[in-house]
Formats: C-alpha cells, sequence, structure tokens
C-alpha cells in the first residue's frame, strides 16, 4: 500500500519546505521537490491513496511523552482506558503516547509494569511506550530498574510529593539517581516539596478553607522551586540525566536554566494548562466548579505572571518539551470526592487530544515558530525518550506518523463539539484555535480523515525504547 502526500510544507524541526511525501507500508520512503519525477513520472497516478495536502501543513505525529491512562489516584482511577485515551489522542493529532506505569509502594516494579502492559496490548488506536512510577526505592526496585532498561522502559519518575502514596525521601531518590546514572536511564521528577505542602493543607483545612482554589494556594511556587533545585542538586550529585516533569513556576524553571547553562543534562517540561490556565480564572472558579482544574503542579496565578515566561522559555528552550499530563477525572462521582475538602479532589487534567492545537496556537499568536512547534510536541519528545529514527519527524526510514494541519481551519473545543475523551466536561470548554487536524495517519494507516474516525482497536504498538538521544 502507498500513499502519495502532495502539495504540502513539510515542517520539521529545523525547516518548512514544499515537498512530497511517498509513503510504502508503515514508512516514509521519499520526500520529493514539486516535480521531481525520479521515483516515476506520475505518483499520484501510481500510488494507491493520494492525499492533497495543497496550502496545509504535513507535519510528524504528535509525541505525548505524558499520559496517565486509568492511573490509580486519590481512591479512583483517570477515567481514560488506552483505547480511549488513544482514540482521543488519534484525533488530535497525537499518534505516540508515553503512559506511565506504576509501582504502587509495597508492589514489585516488575508486577506494575505487567499490569500496564496488560491495560494496554491491544487497546489502543497510537503506538505506546511506557515510563516507568518507582513507588518505593527498596534494592529490589533499584534492581529491577536496571532489567527494565533492557525491555525499552528508559526513564524512571519519582516523586517529592504525595507523602505516603509515591513519596520517596532524598536517600531514596539518590539511590534511584546512582542506578540510573550507571545504567544510563533518566530519572524524571515531580518536584514539589510534598512535606511542606501537607503542613500548609492541613493548616488551611482547621481554618476552614476547603474550596478547590486552596489546592492552589497551599501549592505556591516556592514548594516547585524549592524541590526543583533539590532534585538538580542530587542529580549533578550522581550524573543521572534528569526530567523535570509538568513545570508551572518561572522561578523553578530559571534554577534549570540556570543548571542547564552549566552544561548539566536537566531539562524540563510543561503542559498546555500552565501555559493557558490559571489560579484565577480557573481554580477559583465559583462553588465546586474550580474542581475541575485542580492537578499537580498547580494552576498559578495570573498575577505572578507566569506564563509569558513559560512561552519564553518554550523559545530559548529551557523547556524542551510541551507534554499534557493528560489525567481525566469525571466532575460526577471523581472530582466530587472532594466536595467539603479540596485536598480529596482526584489530581489531574485531560488534554490529550488537545496539544497540537494549543501549542499551535502559539504559533499563530506568534509565540514560537511553526518549526519550534513540531520540535516541542513530536521531535524533542523522541528524541528525548529514545523514539528517534522511527518517530518524531519526517524522513525516510521513519515510521510513517503523519498530520495533514489545515492553518486554514478552525477547532472550537468542547464537550459538545471536538471531544473524545472519557470525561463529562471539558476543562477547555470554548477555547477556539485557528487551525484544524485533517488527517492523521499512524504507522501508513489513515486513522482520522476529515474528522471521521477509521482507526481499529489494537492497531498502536507497544514500543521498546532505547536510551535518551538528547544527552550532552
Ligand atoms: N499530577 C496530576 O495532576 N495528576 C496525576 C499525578 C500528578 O503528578
Ligand atoms: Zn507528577
Ligand atoms: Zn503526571
Amino acid at each position: 500500500m502507498t500513499t502519495f502526500i502532495r502539495g504540502g510544507l513539510v515542517v520539521g524541526p529545523v525547516s518548512a519546505q514544499p515537498l512530497d511525501v511517498l509513503v510504502d507500508g508503515e514508512r516514509v520512503v521519499a520526500l520529493l521537490a514539486p516535480g521531481d519525477t525520479s521515483l516515476g513520472a506520475d505518483l499520484a497516478a501510481s500510488a494507491d491513496r493520494v492525499i492533497d495536502a495543497t496550502g496545509k501543513y504535513v507535519v510528524p505525529g504528535g509525541v505525548d511523552a505524558h499520559t496517565h491512562m486509568e492511573l490509580p489516584f486519590g481512591g479512583t482511577f483517570a477515567s481514560d482506558t488506552f483505547e480511549t485515551g488513544t482514540v482521543a489522542a488519534a484525533h488530535g493529532g497525537t499518534t505516540t503516547i508515553i503512559d506511565f506505569a506504576v509501582q504502587r509502594t509495597g508492589e514489585r516494579v516488575q508486577d506494575g509494569l505487567t499490569a500496564w502492559h496488560e491495560k494496554a496490548a491491544g487497546q489502543c488506536a497510537v503506538d505506546y511506550g511506557f515510563h516507568q512510577i518507582i513507588g518505593g526505592v527498596d534494592d529490589e526496585s533499584l534492581k529491577a530498574m536496571d532489567e527494565l532498561v533492557d525491555e525499552g522502559i528508559t526513564s524512571f519518575k519519582l516523586f517529592m510529593a504525595y507523602p505516603g502514596v509515591f513519596y520517596s525521601d532524598d536517600g531514596q531518590i539518590l539511590r534511584a539517581m546512582q542506578t540510573a546514572s550507571s545504567n544510563g536511564s533518566m530519572i524524571m521528577m515531580h518536584a514539589e516539596n510534598g512535606m511542606a505542602i501537607d503542613v500548609l493543607v492541613q493548616q488551611a483545612l482547621a481554618q476552614g478553607h476547603t474550596d478547590p482554589v486552596y489546592h492552589g494556594l497551599t501549592r505556591p511556587w516556592e514548594t516547585e522551586a524549592e524541590a526543583t533545585n533539590r532534585a538538580i542538586m542530587l542529580a549533578r550529585l550522581t550524573g543521572a540525566p534528569l526530567y523535570v516533569v509538568h513545570m508551572s513556576a518561572k522561578q523553578a524553571v530559571s534554577v534549570l536554566q540556570a543548571n542547564k547553562d552549566e552544561g548539566w543534562n536537566v531539562f524540563g517540561e510543561t503542559c498546555p494548562q500552565y501555559l493557558y490556565l490559571s489560579l484565577e480564572d480557573q481554580l477559583a472558579a465559583p462553588g465546586f466548579e474550580g474542581a475541575k482544574w485542580v492537578c499537580s503542579t498547580p494552576l498559578r496565578a495570573k498575577a505572578e505572571h507566569h506564563q509569558d515566561e513559560l512561552w519564553r522559555y518554550l523559545r530559548t528552550n529551557d523547556l524542551s518539551i510541551v507534554s499534557t499530563d493528560h489525567c481525566p477525572f469525571c466532575f460526577k462521582e471523581q472530582k466530587e470526592l472532594g466536595l467539603g475538602n479540596f485536598s480529596k479532589i482526584p489530581n489531574g487534567i485531560g488534554s490529550v487530544e488537545h496539544r497540537m492545537d494549543l501549542i499551535y496556537q502559539g504559533v499563530v499568536d506568534g509565540r514560537i515558530s511553526l518549526e519550534r512547534w513540531v520540535e516541542l510536541c513530536s521531535t524533542t519528545p523522541a528524541r528525548m525518550f529514545g523514539l528517534y529514527g522511527r518517530k518524531g519527524d519526517i524522513r525516510p526510514g521513519f515510521d510513517a506518523d503523519v498530520v495533514v494541519y489545515d492553518p486554514a481551519g478552525r477547532t472550537e473545543i468542547g464537550l459538545h463539539k471536538t471531544h473524545h475523551m472519557n470525561m463529562d466536561h471539558s476543562a477547555w470548554e470554548g477555547f477556539e484555535i485557528d487551525g484544524h487536524v485533517d488527517t492523521v495517519i499512524s504507522r501508513g494507516t489513515v486513522l482520522v480523515d476529515g474528522g471521521e474516525y477509521h482507526g481499529v482497536k489494537g492497531h498502536g504498538e507497544y514500543l521498546k525504547r532505547g536510551l535518551s538521544q538528547y544527552l550532552i
């Protein structure tokens, strides 16, 4: 089966060029300048399928390096399964996800990983890999880290937050980093000072402050900046590469920037919610409505001016990646677990469907270039997590994961508009994007065309990842 995508502007991380793309089976086989007849006089006539991309961008499928399908959290589970979440991802032009397998405290790492394989196998619309959450650092889990690298799981998430749940203390973090340093893997860090936050939470509740906005007020930027600095210092001590997830505080990124500038392998990710949503406009919404936007790190105050700085850090590559931290919960019966006590609201926002659009809006708004959009959403996540060569670019030999994006189109986000995530609300209700995902191709198979879904359950394959291809 050959596919010929003609007439579009092929956008990569460094250039945007008018090129035709020839796909054979699951792979890209050639990029051809318009009029190039070296592979045949009329490829449009000989190809099995022709996609006309005239006036459109042809971009590598999105790589969302941070999702949580079915994550157990706060007495419930994230509401998207691998099936529903990857269908939603496909609609939004994301053709690869990297989800977090979970070792709960007291559980064996390998058992947690096996459970994740069982949840995902045969269910996914798009390709998927795993990071591993280490919920209990001990001799056995450190040994498992070495074994997992051989199984294509080359990054491990630790938590400085959530004492009693996923939390690791500094000694445990140091030991895990030493292991990562010796086996070449990446430590991913949830950098918030969980011990300090827990005290602030208890004090707020004791004063009768139960509304969702207190989730943000009890996790001030200092708790993120302090933990980020501590994580970086421990990484420097051990030589482990460090990737700080879901960064929302400009002060935390500033610490990261200083250490990057010194040449350390420390990297940062932010998420669409921190670029567009705020404590005042969403988290402090009347009544219990703000629960929809309870996530950690929290949405920050507009008054503190984080968003412009985060966009700037995306431009300067002090932040390297935009992922979603997709962790959806329904309002009814899930977010409502925290009625009368904000600390019981399950943490998370669903965005896997909207990342490519939301960050493209940054191109329209003049905040980032077209090439940087591709680099942040596809190329760097692929390189950071050992998938480059297959994912993250449109080049001969790469998987034919391609999105035809229409800059003249429009996307209205909302529960009754564009919404395939398994949630009873959209955190992005009312957002409008000056662009549109037209066609989505995964390994040569058309998943979405003109809004119509053609994918099949189980098309998505497990990706055994290599070590990071982004280290200095
Ligand atoms: N943050 C969230 O918002 N949800 C899941 C876990 C996390 O760290
Ligand atoms: Zn986290
Ligand atoms: Zn997360």
